[in-house]
């Protein structure tokens, strides 16, 4: 079953908005396997956004991640690496739509709420990343044999 790598922003934190994201994936019927509150540090904020590197928001990005706690989270299911980036909505949210997360509760580009993985190969990579082997144990749901 395919997996992806979800964080509430430190703005989403900040806003209370924790529940409501998790609710969102929950009642879709998908299965969160792990799910930490942790601040960042720079040297992972930089490694997670390494492919920015050389964009003029880079900096920005960094601190703003790194300002606050967040809440990391591995969740499973079918299609969820692209069905997750469709809940959460376009990356500006101005041109988010409604409904989405982020056309629901973001007002900037920056402080955007929710980072999900793009593809298959930065979900892996984002896993393995913000999470060690325990962490990433999958258990038996027995809802999933009414969802699937
Ligand atoms: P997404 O998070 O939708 O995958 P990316 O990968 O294009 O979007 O950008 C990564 C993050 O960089 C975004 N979540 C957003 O917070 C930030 N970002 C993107 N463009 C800008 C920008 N022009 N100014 C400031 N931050 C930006």
């Amino acid at each position: 079953m395919e997996k992806t790598f979800l964080m509430v922003k430190p703005d989403g934190v900040q806003r209370g908005l924790i529940g409501e994201i998790i609710s969102r994936f929950e009642n879709k019927g998908y299965k969160l396997v792990s799910g930490k509150l942790m601040t960042v540090p720079r040297e992972l904020a930089e490694q997670h956004y390494a492919e920015h590197k050389e964009r003029p928001f880079f900096g920005e990005l960094v601190d703003f991640i790194t300002s606050g706690p967040v809440f990391a989270m591995i969740w499973e299911g079918e299609d969820v690496i692209t069905t997750a980036r469709q809940m959460m909505g376009k990356t500006k949210p101005s041109e988010a739509a409604p409904g989405t997360i982020r056309g629901d509760f973001g007002m900037t580009v920056g402080k955007n709420i929710i980072h999900g993985s793009d593809s298959p190969a930065s979900a892996e990579r984002e896993i393995s990343l913000w999470f060690n082997k325990e962490e990433q144990s999958v258990y038996e749901k027995t809802i999933d044999a009414w969802v699937y």
